[in-house]
């Protein structure tokens, strides 16, 4: 098997019955595999609902290691609605021109380095400073900071040993807590500091509220976005001829973005609770239990998309799911998309063949799934571009 090959596991589950089951902390979780199911319970949220007890619909659950609801992500309409509002346009941000340059300046300097290396390992060494990095811009904030956050590792809530770690979840509290009141001190032009000033039903926002919208900002896009950066460096190792037709057709980065944020799906589901008895896919699910939407089976639904497991830089039509779907999708997908364009660009155009040297693959288990994600270790070589 290709190193850079991230099969299906849901795929028998998904055409026979529709759904999987797993166990989560003695809260089971009922997966929802096909697209079509996904987006009908994404959208239902009166009775798959996100404002459950904070940490409930993450799968592994969170509620052991936090009580502060995330915002906008574990609120429902119509307030879901109204908080989301307060952010939408700081999100947007990475449309404007000069993000995008900062943005390119960080990574043209990172592949940089890189290509001076004989060996690197890619997730530590290449993409959580990137990611790090890059969350400078979207918070605005001092790029030195990146260099705390790039020693907390991949995951806020996650170490090597421990799927579920308090002391680690405290660091990045504590860590939160300290930036706020430092903004309430002094006012910037920081994300924490626009939150804090923003009126949300005629009042100002709480620090506790403010608190919950930057644990999403630090945690959402973290390891999805490092595993998302990872597998497109080993995607291009294996596939020199992709890496040349982008750096001969530049315009099709945007229809790559698409497909491979589809392909690699980083976050395999995100989990809502049932607020009455229903059922889906004929399989009951009863009032206060768990189901999960689960973007990465749905994106390889074989009745939605023509050959679901192979990469097609420009598939035409590709309505995948790995944002998410209805009024929950990612915030921060402008940021992330932005950030896997300008990464191509800059390999197109810098790099020209990637050696993978060794590696190790991520593998998830939920339940009898086994899913690769990403990789624990990759260690590649750069080769510097002909041009
Ligand atoms: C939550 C989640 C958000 C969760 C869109 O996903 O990402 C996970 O990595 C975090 O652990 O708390 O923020």
């Amino acid at each position: 098997m290709k190193k850079n090959s991230f099969p299906d596991p849901f795929e028998k589950a998904r055409q026979e019955k529709g759904i999987g089951e797993m166990n989560d902390q003695d809260d089971p979780v009922v997966m929802v595999l096909r697209h079509a199911d996904v987006k009908k319970c994404a959208h239902n949220w009166e009775t798959f609902q996100s404002v459950s007890t904070p940490g409930r619909i993450v799968v592994p659950s969170e509620v052991k290691i936090r009580d502060i609801r995330q915002i906008p992500f574990e609120v429902d309409p119509p307030l879901h609605g109204e908080y989301r509002a307060l952010m939408e346009d700081w999100f947007k941000r990475p449309f404007q021109p000069a993000y995008e340059e900062k943005l390119t300046e960080q990574i043209e300097a990172i592949v940089e380095k890189m290509l001076l290396q004989d060996s690197l390992e890619v997730v530590t060494t290449f993409a959580l400073p990137l990611q790090s990095r890059a969350l400078t811009l979207l918070i605005n904030v001092p790029y030195e900071e990146s260099e705390t956050w790039i020693s907390w590792g991949t995951h806020v809530f996650r170490s090597d040993d421990n799927p579920l770690d308090t002391s680690k979840a405290n660091v990045l509290f504590d860590y939160i807590d300290e930036q706020i009141e430092k903004a309430i001190a002094n006012p910037g032009e920081d994300l924490y500091s626009t939150l804090l000033a923003s009126e949300f039903q005629g009042r100002k926002l709480t620090k506790e509220e403010v608190k919950g919208a930057m644990i999403l900002t630090f945690a959402g896009g973290r390891d999805t976005i490092i595993n998302a950066v990872t597998n497109t460096i080993a995607y291009f190792a294996e596939h020199p001829a992709s890496l040349e037709r982008i750096r001969q057709q530049p315009k099709l980065i945007h229809k790559a973005t698409e497909e491979l944020v589809r392909y690699f799906s980083p976050l395999t589901h995100m989990g809502r609770v049932a607020t009455a008895d229903t059922q889906v896919c004929e399989h009951a699910i009863k009032a206060d239990t768990r189901i999960s939407l689960c973007w990465a089976s749905a994106n390889r639904d074989a009745t939605v998309f023509d050959n679901p497991n192979e990469v097609i830089l420009d598939r035409k039509r590709n309505p995948h799911v790995a944002f998410g779907f209805s009024h929950h999708n990612c915030l921060g997908a402008h940021h992330s998309r932005k950030i896997l364009k300008v990464l191509m660009k800059i390999l197109s155009e810098k790099v020209q063949t990637i050696d993978i040297l060794d590696c190790e693959e991520k593998i998830e288990e939920w339940g009898t799934f086994k899913r690769k994600v990403g990789f624990e270790r990759l260690n590649v070589k750069f080769h510097p571009s002909l041009i």
